[in-house]
């Protein structure tokens, strides 16, 4: 037990508070924050309070104290739990994963990070130079993520603007031999919009200010963050951090992890483009729309390696074929904006999910043979953006939290509902114990033809005008009873939905008004981009829109299949397809479909505007640089690929939400529940509201209640057996009893644990981890005993 720490510093896991009430629990957690212990455990749940001070508690030295250690044996800890999952995973060839959450700013990435400083530190003692290797581009990866993901909000100074899953792949000596990284949905308007206070992504400011005199000239960009429109929007361009510093430490680190100089220099090119595009303003002159600084145009046509005119006319016009004739139709400068916008938040995008695949190319594991070494195992490590809820919250502050409800349904699922049905079926006596269920949630995002997504989807392909508007009309009506929706026309009294656009859910963690503006479009844009796909990989060969009637496919005049696939691609969510399209479109009509894709057939549908608006293919398509095409690969896609049905974005964050989840639920889980004490980020404030709200939403105290009326651990019996049978002279080295059980009641009843245990009807059950400590410290001794006897045998000594 951590008995080595005193009653000073209140009790080191929550099972033991003389009494469970919220104010024990509260009053343990606060006495511990402000004795700087800011770890907890609820069983083999760490609690962690953010400290917002350096701690020196994650050096060398500690790393010592917990390595191969029991976890209670020493205080909580990060460490116990990543040594604990290491365990599971080393001893017992079990996928473990470690699952982080809490609301924004209360720890998670920080945990995430020391959590990966530990397993790299106690793995590999033999110094394998490919794993030291492996090691190394796990923990640089970090940096170069969150250089290009995280951005100062007005929750927290790093915030994560990505969700990241990370595999570490073991092998059968428990040395890391590679990972994986999954990212999820990042968070691409902040690359053209920033709400008050806040800033866009770091690698913005640490390029401004960090980048050498020459660096920045060859890119025309100058040293003041205030000259660029997109990312002074928040009024914020200064941080707690050193942009400058953290600069040299992402080049150094992406050039360890193997990006080229071409490619790093590429990236810089990227964001210098981006830079430039948000000082590019539009204006009319009689019926013609220019850019006003076309200065600018020239310097992103020298960066993205591509000639001036391809960049102004893909910012100033859409190609339209009428007839026989292909003509350039040009933007309104509502138009061009919109379409620049695109193109920033597009390029953005697309290099942050470069350079994710680039680091996986090179922590892939390799040279791994499964049939000789045995199946490699994996560590998970899960990190992604906390609940938040700020002024105004969109689309994407709609899908972090929906994100956070999936986890907490996973907590729910893992620890307090399977603990409780265990029981329940092995027989144990039980008196169950409520928690909140926040699956009522979850369905009223997800379910589908009545969740919110569904609404979403189907206001997206509504026919016609399609505004935000119709959506809400959507969602008032199908979620009128609903008991954690509600919006400005159900409610019109309500004080908190101010505006009409408003809507509420009564999440697990809180109240949050949704201002429905901008949903549509955000949703869409896959649509687009699956479009963009769609007309990269024919423009490419073809490099030229016919006019209708000239192409080969379409010599006749379009046919019914024509039509009917037009229809069918403009509502791609259509659960029925025309039949001549049951097979999937063909090649004829992808052809058919470049050719016509801006005729004024396809005017009357809102969905293809902005596809000529931000036309970044124009630009990747004729850009010479390789690695810029790269990130833009559409070309190389085959045609089944590009044919799949598009998603829209929720359908396809839904989606990865879900896989996500499974693949979670079907490993080992260990929880870090993280809590922020105070919006101030001060190390001395316990703020004891803030933090009760966190204790009750996150269900940490019925997490005690189940883990105390509960039992730590649980094993089948002859698994039981096969550990511990050396202890007792009933089992060792086999017994004779009518059955396992019995074997294991006699093998107990021997150590004097009987109180401690009790027996279900394939299982064992340990109430206190303490005695599993002392049957893992009495089979430590015996196992030393029987091999010094072997070896006495052996060396015939005996
Ligand atoms: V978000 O959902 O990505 O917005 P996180 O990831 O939960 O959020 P993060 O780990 O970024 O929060 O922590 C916020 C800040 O708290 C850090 O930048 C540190 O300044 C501070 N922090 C968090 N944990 C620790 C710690 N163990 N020791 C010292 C810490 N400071
Ligand atoms: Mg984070």
């Amino acid at each position: 037990m951590a008995e080595h720490e005193s009653q000073e510093f209140g009790k080191a896991d929550f099972v033991l508070l003389d009494s469970v009430s919220l104010e024990e629990f509260m009053a343990n957690l606060k006495l511990r924050f402000e004795k700087g212990r800011i770890y907890t455990y609820i069983g083999e749940v760490v609690v962690s309070v953010n400290p917002y001070r350096a701690m020196n508690i994650y050096g060398r030295d500690t790393i010592e104290q917990y390595k191969g250690r029991e976890l209670y044996e020493r205080p909580p800890h990060l460490f116990a739990i990543a040594d604990a999952a290491y365990k599971a995973m080393k001893r017992r060839n079990k996928d473990t994963c470690i699952v982080i959450s809490g609301e924004s700013g209360a720890g998670k990435t920080e945990a995430s990070k020391y959590i990966m400083q530990y397993i790299a530190a106690i793995t590999n003692p033999g110094q394998r130079a490919e794993v030291e290797r492996v090691k190394n581009m796990l923990l640089k990866s970090n940096c170069v993520l969150e250089a290009f993901g995280n951005a100062k909000t007005n929750r927290n100074d790093n915030s994560s603007r990505f969700g990241k899953y990370m595999d570490i792949n073991f092998d059968f000596k428990g040395d890391p031999i590679g990972g994986h990284i999954n990212n999820y949905l990042l968070e691409k308007s902040r690359v053209i919009f920033q709400q008050e206070g806040e800033r866009s992504f770091h690698s913005f400011y640490q390029m401004v200010k960090g980048g050498s005199e020459s660096l920045l000239r060859s890119l025309h960009v100058s040293k003041d963050p205030t000259a660029y429109s997109y990312i002074k929007v928040g009024g914020q361009v200064k941080s707690s951090i050193n942009d400058g510093a953290d600069f040299k430490a992402v080049a150094d680190a992406m050039k360890v992890i193997g990006f080229t100089p071409d490619e790093i220099q590429t990236v810089y090119k990227v964001l210098a483009t981006i830079l430039h595009l948000g000082n590019l303003t539009f204006g009319v002159d009689g019926d013609t729309t220019l850019i006003e600084n076309s200065k600018v145009v020239a310097v992103i046509g020298v960066l993205l390696a591509t000639k001036e005119e391809n960049v102004g006319k893909a910012l100033l016009y859409r190609t339209v074929a009428t007839g026989r004739d292909v003509i350039d139709k040009q933007h309104t400068t509502q138009e061009a904006s919109y379409g620049r916008d695109a193109l920033a938040k597009a390029m953005y995008e697309r290099m942050f999910c470069w350079i994710v695949g680039r680091i996986n190319d090179v922590i892939e594991v390799k040279n791994y043979d499964a049939k000789v070494h045995g199946k490699n195992t994996v560590i998970g490590v899960l990190d992604i953006y906390g609940f938040e809820i700020f002024q105004n919250n969109s689309f994407e502050q709609f899908c972090i939290n929906y994100c956070n409800e999936k986890l907490q349904q996973l907590f729910i699922q893992l620890v307090l509902r399977q603990e409780q049905e265990e029981y329940q079926r092995e027989g144990i006596p039980w008196k169950h114990i409520d928690y909140f269920n926040n699956q009522i949630i979850v369905d009223l995002v997800e379910l589908q033809h009545k969740g919110i997504f569904s609404v979403l989807d189907e206001a997206c392909m509504t026919v016609g005008k399609v505004t935000d508007e119709v959506f809400l009309q959507g969602l008032n009506s199908k979620l009128a009873k609903h008991a954690h929706y509600t919006s400005r026309k159900l409610s019109p009294t309500d004080k908190s939905l101010e505006f009409d656009r408003d809507f509420r859910i009564r999440h697990y963690a809180g109240d949050v008004v949704y201002s429905v503006v901008g949903f549509i479009d955000k949703n869409k844009d896959t649509l687009f981009q699956d479009f963009k796909r769609l007309l990269y990989n024919r423009l490419e060969s073809t490099h030229t829109c016919y006019p209708l009637s000239s192409h080969p496919s379409l010599s006749h005049g379009p046919t019914a299949a024509f039509y009917d696939a037009l229809i069918t691609t403009c509502y791609p969510l259509s659960s029925r397809p025309p039949p001549s399209l049951s097979h999937g479109p063909t090649v004829a009509f992808y052809d058919a479909l470049i050719t016509n894709f801006s005729s004024p057939l396809f005017s009357p549908a809102p969905l293809f505007l902005p596809l000529f608006s931000s036309s970044p293919l124009f630009l990747s398509l004729r850009s010479s640089n390789p690695v810029l095409k790269m990130m833009w690969p559409e070309g190389k896609l085959s045609i089944t690929e590009v044919t799949k049905r598009p998603l829209t974005a929720a359908t396809l964050f839904k989606n990865s939400m879900i896989a996500l989840v499974e693949n979670l639920a079907c490993k080992e889980p260990y929880y870090v529940r993280c809590i922020k004490p105070n919006d101030v980020k001060s190390p001395l404030l316990f703020e004891y509201e803030r933090c009760r709200h966190q204790v009750e939403y996150l269900g940490l105290l019925e997490n005690v209640r189940v883990r105390r009326a509960g039992f730590a651990n649980r094993q089948e019996y002859p698994r039981f057996l096969q550990r511990y049978k050396m202890i007792s002279e009933f089992t060792w080295p086999n017994h004779d009893l009518p059955s396992d059980k019995e074997a294991v009641k006699r093998l107990v009843q021997g150590c004097g644990f009987e109180h401690d245990v009790a027996y279900g009807k394939t299982k064992v059950f340990v109430r206190t981890p303490r005695t599993l400590f002392c049957l893992e410290e009495q089979r430590d001794e015996m196992v030393g005993r029987i091999v010094l006897f072997l070896q006495k045998v052996w060396r015939g000594t005996i």
